[in-house]
């Protein structure tokens, strides 16, 4: 029986298929995954209708005529070249943007080849989904402990106490924090007579499996985890503990928080003063507890702010960094938190260029995706006039789509690594499908570096791709050939083998690697005859903090070892990693960085300013089975009843003359939608909800499926100008609107 780890979210779920020639019969949970346990939801079966489904591209389309037309792979490599070249020759490498998709994160071949094709192409305008969703954190952790991805999640398993803001792991599963079956993990943590408090506008799924709930106004997390600092100092309830000789800032922090007083916050946050002492003193007389924040925290105005304070509050109570708290993985492969010396660093630094258009500042080498479409419309020298798309549907998934289509509409060229033609891709000129996931390996390179355990598991093929054609490595190898100037015939296993040993020169040259002073010739000639990703994974793994060392530890990981283990290797429950992990240039845990400190400033300004505006706000939500814009065109997650619905408490839908099931017309600065109404009581007052990734309507695409319940992309509303200015992330929650009635049709 094969056993496969699902690719579609970050719960990277263990299944095991049954399976008949080409066909896969069934779809269970793996009981035996070391991670997930048997856990699965319904999108994990659903892989089985990606794999079949007739409008998923299984070879390049080339527009002819202004149609997208099916070509062989020759003639796409062919296009891209001719079309490209020119282009960067005149415009040099800037006039090519990159856009990166939410699955590269999820596949290999994406997630470690799309960054071959970054570095060869060489441009400053890169652009991915971060910025619509977590660059906050990412941007928070790395001021405060040196390494961007060096982000601390919740021990669920050993926990008392989980105060939980702007996250639905109910529907979601997860993230920057990968936990398969939370809702298990939930239960026994409750059995154990632990308590989970959730904050959030709506009374999510999660909300009504906890303990507690608190409504929140949208966007107004930094001010309520300030009060609660604030309250911890008031009450005397800080005690770091141990960690106390490896933080700076802590009077720092008191001083930021000063004004910050639970009384003062509480008419911003519409929550009582005294709830907030309660969760203050909660939070402090656990044993072990934990605070995490996620989508909702950070697509917000003040998201690098609240992403910092859920930390400052894990490190004030003592529980960053011990068992029960808020941890750090040890991945086996590829972990960003791991590299290089330990201890101390150089931190991180924002900011080392700025956008042309808006100015905004890079971010671990990125611009805001908000940003995107101004830099391919305004003329001048570095205006993007070609664009790459890899896996991404930013039409559908980043602030004001209707402008960014029409941006994308104004290209000279530009090609979309895809496996659909869909609202994004619609636009290219050259789409590019990849094999579907059953017939790729699968490797957690990402994932496993915010897992509540760490384990190692790998799945190879489950069967031999269906058409001839390349892998989507070998693909971006191809484009690399091609914007180096070697054109579409470039030997692309030299180019891997480059790849590869430049990953083992690097290894070879650090001196905290396992492999530091060894022969480069040697170690690729071990890793023989692995090629692409999988050798990528081979070496990354056997010089990592668990691998066999090519010989120093027999017993240590290789991908042989994962390939003899399908259910996984597990490597045990997280363990501190206080100081070894910190890169700061202090080699101590920055508790008040300089750039929040005056961030916190700018909310002050808006202190004793009650709600803010007296309109109502928007904000998303997830559904259990849908995964942002793409999976719709799969019949066993689509069909029921319509869930694009725009929630609103039933006193504001009384106020504005809207029934349930009736339509209303919702505005904001940058874009109106219609859109059914359906009232509940579960979403606060003030507060209308509407999910993203909606809007399946659009000619061109082809998607049969979602097309039948195509609902309205709800990034119509989203404004473009919005930005968490740190982060350069969108706001996408907390987005002032006006709400009517509305004919429908
Ligand atoms: N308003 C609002 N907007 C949001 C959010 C929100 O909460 N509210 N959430 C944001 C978040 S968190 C995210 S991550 C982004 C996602 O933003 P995007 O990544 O831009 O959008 P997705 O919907 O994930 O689109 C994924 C694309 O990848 C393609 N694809 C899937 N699998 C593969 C594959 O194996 N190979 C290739 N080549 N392509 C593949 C799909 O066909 C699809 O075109 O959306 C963001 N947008
Ligand atoms: N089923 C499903 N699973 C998914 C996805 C999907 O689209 N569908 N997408 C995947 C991706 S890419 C991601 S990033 C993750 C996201 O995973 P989660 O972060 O768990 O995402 P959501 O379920 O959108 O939960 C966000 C919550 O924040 C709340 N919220 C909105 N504004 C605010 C605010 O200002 N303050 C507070 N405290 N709360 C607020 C919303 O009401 C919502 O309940 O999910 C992943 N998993
Ligand atoms: S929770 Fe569902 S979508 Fe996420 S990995 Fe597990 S089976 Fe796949
Ligand atoms: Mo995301």
């Amino acid at each position: 029986m094969p056993y496969r780890i699902c690719p579609f979210c970050e719960a990277t779920c263990g299944l095991a298929l049954e399976v008949e020639g080409r066909e896969v019969k069934s779809v269970r949970g793996d009981a035996a995954d070391v991670l997930s346990r048997g856990f699965v939801c319904p999108k994990g079966a659903a892989l089985v209708q990606l794999d079949r489904d007739p409008d998923r591209l299984r070879q390049p389309l080339v527009r002819r005529g202004g149609k997208l037309v099916p070509a062989s792979w020759d003639e796409a490599f062919a296009e891209v070249e001719q079309r490209l070249m020119p282009i960067i020759a005149a415009r040099g490498n800037d006039g090519v943007g990159v856009y990166l998709g939410n699955p590269t994160v999820h596949n290999i071949s994406l997630g470690l080849y799309g960054q071959v094709l970054l570095r060869t192409l060489r441009t400053r305008n890169i652009y991915s989904a971060s910025t619509v969703d977590q660059m906050p954190k990412q941007l928070s952790s790395g001021l405060m402990f040196g390494g961007f991805l060096s982000i601390a999640v919740p021990d669920i398993d050993r926990c008392d106490y989980l105060l939980m803001l702007g996250a639905n792991p109910l529907d979601s599963n997860g993230s920057l924090w990968t936990v398969p079956d939370f809702p298990a993990r939930l239960r026994q943590m409750r059995q154990r007579g632990g308590r989970c408090v959730v904050v959030d506008p709506r009374r999510t799924r999660t909300a009504q499996a906890a303990d507690e709930h608190l409504f929140i106004r949208p966007g107004t997390d930094a001010f309520f985890l300030a009060a609660l600092v604030h309250a911890l100092f008031d009450e005397d309830l800080v005690g770091p503990g141990t960690l106390a000789a490896h933080v700076n800032g802590v009077d720092d922090v008191r001083a930021a928080v000063a004004t910050f007083s639970p009384e003062a916050v509480a008419a911003r946050c519409d929550i009582p003063a005294a709830t907030i002492r309660g969760v203050a003193r909660e939070l402090a007389a656990a044993p072990r507890a934990a605070v995490y924040g996620r989508i909702g925290t950070c697509t917000q105005e003040f998201g690098t702010a609240a992403s910092w304070l859920v930390d400052v509050c894990n490190v004030l109570t003592g529980n960053l960094d011990r068992a029960g708290g808020a941890m750090f993985p040890l991945a086996a492969a590829f972990a960003a938190n791991s590299h290089g010396r330990k201890g101390v660093g150089r931190g991180v630094v924002t900011g080392r260029r700025h956008s042309r258009v808006r100015g905004a500042p890079e971010v671990m080498g990125e611009f805001p995706a908000a940003c995107l479409a101004e830099e391919i419309e305004t003329p001048g020298p570095g205006q993007i006039r070609a664009l790459f798309t890899v896996a991404g549907n930013p039409v559908l998934s980043t602030p004001n789509g209707a402008r960014l289509a029409r941006a994308l509409e104004s290209l000279e060229f530009m090609v979309s690594l895809d496996i659909y033609l869909n609202e994004t891709t619609r636009h290219a000129d050259v789409i590019l499908p990849g094999h579907s996931p059953l017939e790729e390996s699968h490797f957690d390179f990402a994932f496993n570096q915010f897992s509540c355990r760490n384990t190692a598991r790998f799945s190879p093929p489950v069967f031999a791709p269906e058409r001839d054609g390349p892998a989507e490595w070998q693909t971006l190898l191809r484009l690399a050939g091609i914007v180096t100037g070697q054109g579409a015939g470039a030997d692309i296993d030299t180019l891997d083998t480059l790849v590869i040993t430049s990953q083992i020169e690097r290894a070879v040259g650090d001196a905290s690697s396992p492999v530091h002073g060894r022969d480069t010739g040697e170690l690729l000639d071990a890793l023989e005859p692995r090629r692409g990703p999988e050798r990528l994974v081979d070496f990354a793994l056997r010089s990592g903090p668990y691998g066999d060392g090519f010989g120093v530890n027999a017993d240590g990981l290789s991908l042989a070892k994962l390939e003899a283990n399908p259910h996984g290797v597990d490597l045990g429950p997280l363990s501190p990693r206080i100081p070894e992990i910190l890169r700061t240039a202090s080699g101590k845990i920055e508790l008040a960085p300089t750039a929040l400190v005056a961030d916190l400033e700018r909310a002050r300004a808006l202190l004793g300013h009650g709600q803010g505006h007296d309109g109502l706000v928007l904000v998303g939500r997830r559904h259990l089975r849908s995964n942002n814009s793409w999976m719709h065109n799969l019949p066993l997650l689509a069909g029921g009843r319509p869930r694009c619905t725009l929630l609103i408490n039933p006193n504001d839908a009384q106020r504005l003359g809207l029934v349930d099931g009736g339509m209303a017309r919702v505005r904001s600065r940058a874009g109106t939608v219609e859109v059914q109404v359906e009232q509940t009581a579960d979403i606060m007052p003030g507060v209308v909800s509407l999910p993203h990734g909606w809007g399946h309507d659009l000619e061109g695409a082809r998607l049969e499926v979602a097309r039948r319940q195509p609902g309205v992309n709800s990034n119509l509303l989203a404004d473009e100008y919005a930005l968490d200015p740190l982060s350069g992330n969108a706001v996408l929650n907390g987005i002032p609107v006006s709400v009517e009635a509305a004919k429908a049709d």
